[in-house]
């Protein structure tokens, strides 16, 4: 049987739709030589995907004979091939002729899949290596731009200042780390160097930040008694705040006392209270101002009572008012405001002015670890004016605790990139 003649090719958006227009021409008992998706039209290559179906009339004998030949299911328009119910096979046909028959459309068969199996591949990594091309174009083009958007800032920041290009750099720097642009600018005005040596500028700036950055004696080196209760949003790291300096305290040599007051979050209490076990150090639960004074009381051997308090969202001022009346009546010597060092400046005006109300002391520092930028840190000492009191770079209680000092948050606001956690 030759095909060639009868050979037609058929091309639409599905295989289905391709299949019913080659049932129409060419009759339901065409056959099917090979099926394959192609693109097509599109830009640079992209095009879209159709389904590509090469087709013959069935010869003429095939009339009597196609009842053995191989029929695409009407039903569902896939490519399943399936032999047609037995009919009456004419006597001329040899049992010879039918195995050949069987073994002709086999390789067809198999023919076919291996095609559509090519054309799959095909197709695939051509939209691989478009993709390839198209992600790293992207990548070029951003960083292109983000260096652009650098040097018209700069431009524009030095038109505006009059500063020399070394003082705009360093200002530059600050801003990258997250300092607010009015803060970095007074910084770096304020350190009086108007050389034009980035290395020089930024020494300068160095002294002035340590001289201006302000931090509070740690609690483990404080002599005298202290009640101190640790608030802020939730999950910024408030109970293990308290279990490393629970740890650090009694490195230090200090008789210490826990009081947790969140019995609001599932498992609080018991949180505090592995940390508590492990270190072996009393745990007092109480949700009322008299709770805690009563708790406070009954810890009256330690020098260092850490309170533990229920993680509140700054939008949840019903709250943060019932925290402030309870804390306000319950002898706290002082309060940390916990935060976490990724926050932005907006988030971090919003949070202290919620929380002020309690009455905050000083701002501990946590998940330095996680943020590749720390200007919140600074900023915070304009916004709150409060000295800063710990720093947390990690979960581990309690290797990741440090007091903070100038030096170190000089360092976090000057290197770049993240390096300077
Ligand atoms: N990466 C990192 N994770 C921290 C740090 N401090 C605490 N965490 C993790 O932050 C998650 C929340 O810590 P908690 O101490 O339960 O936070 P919380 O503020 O007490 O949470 P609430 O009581 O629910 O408001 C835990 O998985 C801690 O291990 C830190 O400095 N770095
Ligand atoms: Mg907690």
């Amino acid at each position: 049987m030759s095909t060639a003649a009868a050979k037609k090719i058929y091309r639409a958006d599905s295989l289905s739709t391709a299949l019913a227009e080659v049932r129409k021409e060419l009759g339901p008992d065409a056959i099917i030589l090979s099926a394959k998706e192609v693109q097509q039209g599109g830009i640079m290559g992209i095009g879209k995907s159709r389904v590509e179906i090469c087709a013959v009339k069935p010869p003429r004998e095939s009339k009597v004979a196609n009842t053995t030949k191989p029929v695409v299911r009407k039903n569902n328009g896939l490519k399943a091939v399936r032999s047609a119910p037995k009919a009456k096979v004419p006597g001329r046909r040899t049992r010879n002729d039918l195995k050949n028959e069987v073994l002709r459309l086999r390789s067809t068969i198999g023919q076919m899949r291996e095609e559509v199996k090519a054309a799959r591949l095909e197709s695939m990594q051509h939209r691989d290596n478009t993709e390839a091309l198209v992600s790293r174009l992207n990548l070029e083009i951003g960083s292109a731009s983000s260096a652009l958007r650098n040097v018209l800032a700069e431009a524009r920041l030095a038109r505006r200042t009059g500063l020399p290009d070394a003082q705009v750099s360093v200002i530059r720097q600050l801003v990258d780390n997250g300092v607010e642009p009015g803060i970095a600018e007074a910084t770096v005005r304020g350190s009086l160097q108007n050389a034009d040596d980035v290395y020089l500028v930024r020494r300068a700036v160095a002294e002035f930040l340590m001289a201006q950055i302000r931090v509070s004696p740690s609690i483990e080196n404080s002599p005298g008694r202290h009640v101190v209760a640790f608030v802020g949003p939730t999950g910024v790291g408030k109970t293990t705040t308290i279990a490393k300096v629970a740890a650090a305290c009694m490195v230090a040599g200090r008789r210490v006392g826990m009081v947790t007051t969140d019995t609001y979050r599932i498992a609080a209490v018991d949180q505090l209270r592995c940390y508590a076990d492990l270190m072996g150090l009393r745990l007092e639960v109480a949700n009322s101002p008299q709770g805690v004074r009563d708790a406070v009381n009954r810890l009256n051997r330690c020098s260092v009572i850490l309170v533990d308090t229920a993680g509140r969202s700054p939008r949840a001022s019903v709250e943060i008012d019932k925290l402030s009346g309870m804390l306000s009546r319950a002898w706290i010597s002082e309060t940390h405001l916990v935060l976490s060092a990724g926050m932005g400046p907006m988030d971090l005006r919003y949070t202290y002015n919620s929380f002020k109300r309690v009455g905050i002391d000083k701002v501990d520092w946590t998940k330095l670890d996680e943020s590749s930028i720390f200007g919140s840190i600074y900023n915070a000492q304009f916004v709150t004016q409060r000295p800063i009191g710990y720093l947390c770079a990690g979960q581990r209680v309690p290797e990741d605790l440090e007091a903070a000092t100038p030096e170190r948050i000089t360092r976090l606001l000057l290197v770049t990139n993240g390096e300077g956690r």
